[in-house]
């Protein structure tokens, strides 16, 4: 080859390595965007965000929570030249069909954006906001994402100090950040969880915190979960069955919509599998189906682990509870990993795909350490296995951020 053309094209490949305007990748160490979406297609181009901002165009009463995001980073006014247009998507595949799902092109023209749901939006404009570059540009893109698994979230079911209300607020707006869409309320030392006054309502002020809390869930798209914690004293008698009616409703009152019942660590009469199902089959029938919308009722099983799996107990959940019912479990042990084998076993005995309570990154059982390390041990091919993945974290609630 000719000298000056070995030259030329010598130089011609450092250029596109060091501006990175040779692939269709270049720009993307700038991109960071967390969760990865599923699908990232990047020009390389960058584009001004319009001093005059954008006008919001397409389908009918968008999502407010969605548009105050959008408000925070961008100029929205009905004369503005530039569009961001939000569409319905109409795709017949089944993952951008789920809760959430969302598409976002960006080209010069303006921001394309295809929804499900509220949901969708809310994610679609987390993703743009993470976009921005000094407060200037957004890239030339082309993103389609959904989640893995429908339910996933955080189960607050660890022993030790409750979150306090601000923790919780700020744990919920960190999940709507994050992708998030499941908090359970189970913490072992709230009284008005688990005994001894499961069967009571919450005080006022407790109460009026809760409400307040399913307000931000809300506004954060997270599913907020409730959960009752009944097996150390329960009777499985018709007092004990209105109770726990008479409580639920009380926290129906209060504006909640997802139920778990948690039968987890305990002895004696409480961890009778048959009576475990027929109580959950009697608040399904009773409570969930003449509410007619509730999104979930959990059961937090006792043998809820491989190892203390020794008895045909899982079997009589499999067999006798109703098929709305989710069941949770940890793994082959307490704290596990989390495995298709794993999932496999159970999923056989409970007839439904297990509901993954993964106990990390949770120091109630090793408080001398705080666990922030690196995250290993769940398998990547497992999403179909399980139709939710919840983590419970520790009692420093900041802390286990970086686990979550
Ligand atoms: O894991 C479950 C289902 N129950 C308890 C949790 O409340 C506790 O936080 C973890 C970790 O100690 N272990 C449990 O057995």
């Amino acid at each position: 080859m000719d000298g000056r053309i070995k030259l030329y094209l010598l130089v011609t490949l450092l250029t596109c390595l060091i501006s990175g305007a040779c692939t269709g990748k270049s720009g993307q160490e700038e991109v960071n965007v967390y969760p990865i979406p599923q699908k990232l297609e990047l020009t390389g181009d960058w584009v001004k965000i319009p001093k005059s901002g954008f006008r919001i165009e397409g389908i009918s009463h968008p999502d407010t929570d969605a548009v105050n995001l959008l408000k925070q980073s961008f100029q929205i006014t009905e004369k503005a030249k530039q569009v961001i247009s939000i569409r319905q998507l109409d795709m017949a595949n089944d993952e951008m069909l789920r809760s959430g799902a969302y598409t976002l092109d960006i080209t010069r023209k303006g921001i394309d954006i295809g929804i499900n749901d509220d949901r969708s939006l809310f994610y679609a404009v987390q993703t743009l906001s993470q976009l921005i570059k000094n407060e200037k540009e957004i890239p030339v893109c082309s993103i389609w994402d959904y989640p893995d698994i429908v339910f996933r979230g955080v189960v607050e079911g660890f022993y030790g100090t409750p979150w306090s209300f601000e923790n919780r607020v700020e744990q919920l707006r960190f999940y709507g950040r994050m992708k998030m869409n499941t908090y359970i309320f189970g913490p072992k030392d709230d009284p008005y969880h688990r005994s001894p006054y499961w069967r009571v309502p919450y005080p006022e002020d407790q109460a009026k915190n809760i409400h307040e809390l399913l307000a931000e869930a809300k506004r954060n798209k997270v599913d907020f979960v409730w959960a009752l914690h009944p097996g150390m004293d329960i009777r499985w008698n018709d007092v004990d069955r209105q109770a726990a009616i008479k409580k639920l409703e009380s926290m129906y009152d209060l504006g909640v919509r997802a139920f778990a019942v948690f039968f987890d660590d305990i002895e004696g009469a409480g961890t009778d599998a048959s009576k475990q199902a027929a109580f959950m089959n009697y608040l399904k029938r009773e409570f969930v189906d003449k509410k007619g919308d509730i999104q979930q009722l959990i059961l937090c099983p006792t043998e809820y682990n491989k190892d203390w799996a020794k008895t045909d107990y899982l079997d009589i959940l499999g067999e006798q509870l109703d098929p709305f019912i989710h069941v949770m479990w940890t793994g082959d042990k307490v704290v596990s990993d989390i495995t298709h084998e794993g999932l496999e076993w159970v999923n056989k005995r409970i007839k439904r795909p297990g509901y993954a309570w993964w106990n990390f990154p949770v120091n109630d059982y090793c408080l001398v350490h705080l666990l922030m390390g690196q995250v290993y041990g769940l398998d990547k091919n497992t999403a179909s296995d399980m139709c939710a993945f919840v983590s419970n974290p520790m009692e420093f609630a900041e802390a286990s951020k970086v686990a979550l």
